[in-house]
């Protein structure tokens, strides 16, 4: 059975979300926003618990983007369990409060190689060249596609950012399934392992128009998370100004081309990309208080 003092491969995490949309049908409800290159769904769980008289805004939280990031799945489904589970009346009201859709693993084909073949393994796995595979699935959006911390080598490990903009079945899906999204008020990504919390855009140090409310309601998520164990994130800032100028970036893209006023990426913690499982809970707990800070 399912924990959060291991790992799963693809299969066991959507197996998972099946198991809890069988066990609460009344408020969950699989979402496959699309497909991989190797076949396997893009497969989140839908979390909403209005009745039709009354609408709740999305929220969409994207894990796994980079493959060997296997603290984000974890600690999403974790934050699913919480959703679902727990009594604390905070939960309960966050989980009333939004339309969740929540995809633990949006580059299933490259988790699943990271998990069996190569553990630093970080793009998707499509045939981008004859020598090498994979294209980094968060330098692949339209948005800046290509100027600044990118790579137009596919035999990049990092950060290769494809032949064009959306050339991975991944991103192309998930791109049309988002702009299919009637009240989208929050994207939510979750990398490992920098500690930081980072607000649009991440190409550039100029700050965006909702900047200041971003940073003030990251600086109470912030707040939140660190009374579980003292533990400090930078930020909340650009990725331009706290990490490196990177663009194609998921994050960059919602909140340009669609408009999205609450958009973030957590880079959670770990030592190059490790995080003991039995450790999962911790970052579990301390994420489910940060999206408690956020709302
Ligand atoms: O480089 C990245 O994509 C992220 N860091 S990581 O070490 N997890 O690879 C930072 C993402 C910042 N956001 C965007 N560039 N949109
Ligand atoms: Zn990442």
């Amino acid at each position: 059975s399912f924990s959060w003092t291991a790992y799963y491969d693809v299969d066991s995490i959507y197996g998972y979300l099946q198991n809890m949309s069988e066990a609460y049908p009344e408020t969950t409800q699989l979402i496959v926003a699309g497909k991989s290159y190797e076949g396997r769904k893009l497969l989140g769980l839908r979390i909403n618990t209005a009745k039709e008289t009354r609408e709740n805004p999305v929220v969409f939280l994207e894990s796994g983007i980079h493959a060997r990031e296997w603290i984000t799945p974890a600690t999403t489904t974790y934050f699913i369990n919480e959703l679902l589970t727990s009594q604390d009346p905070n939960v309960t009201s966050l989980r009333d409060s939004f339309d969740w859709r929540i995809f633990p693993t949006v580059n299933p084909d490259g988790y699943q190689y990271s998990f069996k073949f190569d553990r630093m393994w970080r793009k998707t796995r499509s045939k981008s060249s004859l020598l090498c595979r994979g294209v980094d699935a968060n330098r692949n959006w339209g948005y800046n596609w290509l100027k600044h911390g990118a790579s137009s080598n596919p035999c990049d490990y990092q950060t290769y950012a494809g032949p064009k903009a959306f050339s991975e079945k991944e991103t192309r899906d998930l791109k049309d399934y988002l702009s299919g999204l009637q009240n989208l008020l929050a994207y939510i990504a979750f990398h490992s392992d920098a500690q930081m919390l980072l607000v649009p855009y991440s190409d550039s140090v100029e700050h965006n128009d909702n900047y200041d409310d971003l940073i003030r309601i990251g600086n109470t998520s912030l707040k939140y998370g660190e009374k579980v164990n003292g533990e400090k994130y930078e930020g909340p800032g650009t990725a331009a100004e706290l990490l490196y100028k990177a663009s194609g970036g998921s994050m960059d893209w919602v909140r340009y081309e669609l408009g999205t006023p609450l958009v973030y990426t957590y880079e959670l913690r770990g030592t190059y990309f490790h995080w003991p499982p039995s450790r999962i809970n911790e970052q579990g707990n301390e994420v489910t208080q940060m999206m408690l800070g956020l709302f």
